[in-house]
């Protein structure tokens, strides 16, 4: 699973993406400073089930800090688009192609309506952060028909000329965009074509197909950036005019030096708190003391920096995904090894126990006997879908 963070240039994504990482890629008040896409790792929380046993438990890939589990989740900050990317534009091209693999877009804007379509610093209030969340999803269609109109009249003709799924077909031509085979039927239900006679679709049918196929495949969320500059009324009338796209307020400057100054040992905080605490007072510099005091503020006013809430918002909410943790003894909740709740998986949310078994190891999917809820100890048929928080015990053939 992978999170696309776009939107235009200089509206904060790689703030975001550095406060959710704690890595340290190039920001800068000026369009273009990302020019390459740069991968790491964020995580979302979830209560641990750790405290229902009353026992510590020994995490393996994700952390647990006072009984709530960090799910890693990974992340990718691309170069700024701008309107006309699909025709190459801007960084256009390639920076589209680093999204093929993201199931979904965190698109970051500047709710303060400070930064043009092109990146560039304007007054406050002059731009419309509606318009790029528009255009934004033009260029993504305009990208995925593009790719599904590569090379397609002739492969459209030979499909009617040899018979075949249309819904293959689609699935094929856009092969690498990950979207799965149940996305493009539900698209094609959606939509009046001749599914028959591809090769007679218009340009403009292909387009509206790419737009339900994006909108079924890869949610997006707004994070109505820069917040410290605008007010809960004007975002929350915002909110309202890009709707249905959900938005989540975040100021991600606000968040990143929080999270630097936490790994610096000058505050307490956790991501996602509504507040937080200077360790040594004595020790900040006046210019510290007065940047923390801003952030109090913004954290007064809006409750959090809302970084983390936007993650968890497209993760759950979103893409629908579940934290389970697969175990090897359905009682004490261990692996072979004896750790307690090693294992901490994120999960379509109503995965089958068996596509988890596979998603544990492909041998435990092949020869998948059942599995076990490790609460009530009852036995899961392999198509038993699995909730959030579920402790599982796979039984396979040896
Ligand atoms: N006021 C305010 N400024 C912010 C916030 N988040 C980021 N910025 C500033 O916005 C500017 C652009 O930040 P970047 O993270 O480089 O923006 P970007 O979207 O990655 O830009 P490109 O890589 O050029 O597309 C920097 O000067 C940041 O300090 C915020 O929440 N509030
Ligand atoms: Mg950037």
């Amino acid at each position: 699973m992978e999170v696309g963070v776009v939107g235009k240039p200089n509206v904060g994504k790689s703030t975001l993406f550095n406060a959710l990482t704690l890595l340290d890629v190039p920001m800068a008040p000026y369009p273009f400073t990302t020019i390459a896409p740069h991968r790491g790792v964020g995580a979302v929380r979830v209560p641990c089930p750790h405290t229902e046993k009353g026992t510590a438990c020994t995490p393996g890939n994700a952390r647990c800090v006072d009984g709530t589990r960090w799910v890693p989740v990974s992340l990718v900050d691309v170069p700024g688009l701008v309107p006309g990317a699909h025709e190459g534009k801007g960084l256009g091209h390639q920076f589209l192609d680093d999204l093929r693999a993201a199931d979904g877009f965190l698109q970051v804007v500047d709710a303060s309506g400070g930064t043009t379509a092109e990146g560039v610093l304007a007054p406050a209030g002059s731009q419309d952060p509606a318009d790029e969340v528009r255009w934004l999803e033009d260029e993504l269609v305009a990208w995925t028909a593009e790719v599904l109109g590569r090379d397609f009249d002739r492969s459209a003709r030979s499909l009617e000329l040899e018979g075949g799924k249309v819904e293959e077909f689609v699935h094929a031509r856009l092969t690498g965009l990950s979207i799965p085979l149940a996305a493009i039927q539900q698209a094609l239900r959606a939509h009046p074509l001749d599914r028959a006679h591809p090769s007679a679709w218009t340009r403009e049918e292909r387009v509206r197909l790419a737009r339900t196929v994006l909108s079924i495949a890869k949610p997006r969320l707004v994070a109505a950036n820069k917040c410290d500059r605008t007010t809960p009324a004007s975002t929350a009338e915002l909110a309202t005019r890009i709707d249905p796209v959900p938005l989540v307020p975040t100021c991600a400057e606000a968040e990143l030096t929080l999270r630097r100054a936490a790994r610096a040992q000058l505050v307490s905080y956790r991501p996602g708190d509504p507040a937080f605490a200077e360790r040594d007072p004595a020790a900040l510099s006046a210019p510290q003391r007065r940047a923390l005091e801003e952030i109090r503020q913004i954290l007064g006013r809006w409750g959090s920096t809302g970084v983390q809430a936007a993650l968890e918002a497209m993760v759950f909410e979103r893409l629908r995904q579940i934290v389970v943790y697969p175990v090897e003894d359905e009682t004490r909740w261990t692996d072979s090894r004896g750790r307690i709740l090693p294992d901490a998986l994120l999960v379509p949310a109503d995965t089958p126990a068996r596509g988890l078994a596979y998603r544990v190891h492909t041998d435990l999917g092949e020869n998948f006997i059942r599995a076990i809820d490790g609460r009530t100890h009852r036995a899961m048929a392999a198509d038993h879908p699995l909730t959030a928080g579920a402790v599982v015990r796979i039984v396979a053939r040896r």
